[in-house]
């Protein structure tokens, strides 16, 4: 797929993927989410990439839905487009490969809400993350209003989305909302260091720990436990497995081969 809105690049095991829609600020219209979409279907068929870092091109990591687009839209298109908002968010979540959110300024609204779907979130000193909707007669709809409070707790979640009010990278770090906050200049580097990072461990041991977390969630403890034990008994079947426990036995690293 030739994309007109997306740069996606692969260096070494990590993919980087660009949202590229920079005049609009990134805004997510229905190409550019077609696009994501394809491109996290890539991350997912390509055994070669262990980690995905998203990031946008200019002054926005993406300043939310297209307003413009949906600003006469009935509530079977509001419906339609927030399913294939939701359902790409979704998508991410249910990928067993980690994704990072590399924040590089404006992250509102549908923006926001991408970096929530992400594992892991690192913005840069620049970032402006917010939740913009209820301004604009809606609220938060891919996602938000439930990915937030489970972050940040619902009282500050509440805060952000009743008020609008955006918050730059050093609150967001305090607020637990992002892992990281760096300078401009080191966001790309520090995202990509922390996704080489995880892409030397054992994909499958990483890819079946985002899937208990993520799924353990949803259920009470008893049945979170059994998730966590299925799964990991299943990276016993592993041969990174043998060769992770065989390498710190013989006092060597392991070569992992996602196998
Ligand atoms: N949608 C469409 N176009 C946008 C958007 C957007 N979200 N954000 C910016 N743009 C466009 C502007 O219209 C402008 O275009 P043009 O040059 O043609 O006039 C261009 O990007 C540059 O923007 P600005 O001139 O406004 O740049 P500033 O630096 O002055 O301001 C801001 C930057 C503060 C980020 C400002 O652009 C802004 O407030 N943008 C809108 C942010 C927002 O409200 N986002 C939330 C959108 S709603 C949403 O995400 C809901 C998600 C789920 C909904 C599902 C419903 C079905």
């Amino acid at each position: 797929m030739v994309y007109e809105n997306l740069i996606y690049e692969k260096q070494g095991h990590v993919a980087l993927i660009t949202l590229n829609r920079p005049k609009a600020l990134n805004a997510l219209n229905d190409v550019l989410l077609t696009e994501l979409a394809d491109a996290v279907e890539m991350v997912a068929a390509d055994e070669d990439v262990r980690v995905a870092v998203i990031t946008g091109a200019g002054k926005a990591f993406a300043a939310g839905a297209d307003i413009d687009y949906m600003k006469d839209f009935n509530p079977i298109q509001a419906q339609s487009y927030m399913e294939q908002g939701q359902g790409l968010y979704r998508r991410i979540e249910k990928v067993r490969k980690p994704f990072i959110a590399a924040i590089n300024g404006f992250a509102l609204g549908g923006g926001c809400e991408l970096t929530l779907a992400c594992d892991i979130r690192i913005a840069s000193t620049k970032a402006k993350i917010g939740l913009p909707e209820v301004g604009l007669g809606i609220f938060p709809g891919f996602g938000g209003t439930q990915r937030m409070p489970r972050l940040i707790g619902d009282g500050l979640a509440k805060e952000l989305i009743f008020t609008t009010r955006q918050v730059n990278g050093q609150e967001a770090k305090e607020m637990g909302l992002v892992n990281q906050v760096v300078e401009p200049e080191e966001l790309i580097n520090t995202a990509m260091a922390m996704a080489n990072v995880i892409a030397s461990k054992a994909p499958i041991a990483v890819g079946l720990a985002k899937d208990t977390i993520n799924r353990g969630r949803q259920v009470d403890i008893d049945d979170a436990m059994s998730i966590e034990a299925a799964n990991d008994c299943l990276a016993f079947s592993t041969e990174d497995q043998k060769e992770g426990m065989h390498a710190f036995v013989e006092k060597r690293s392991p070569v992992f081969k996602n196998k």
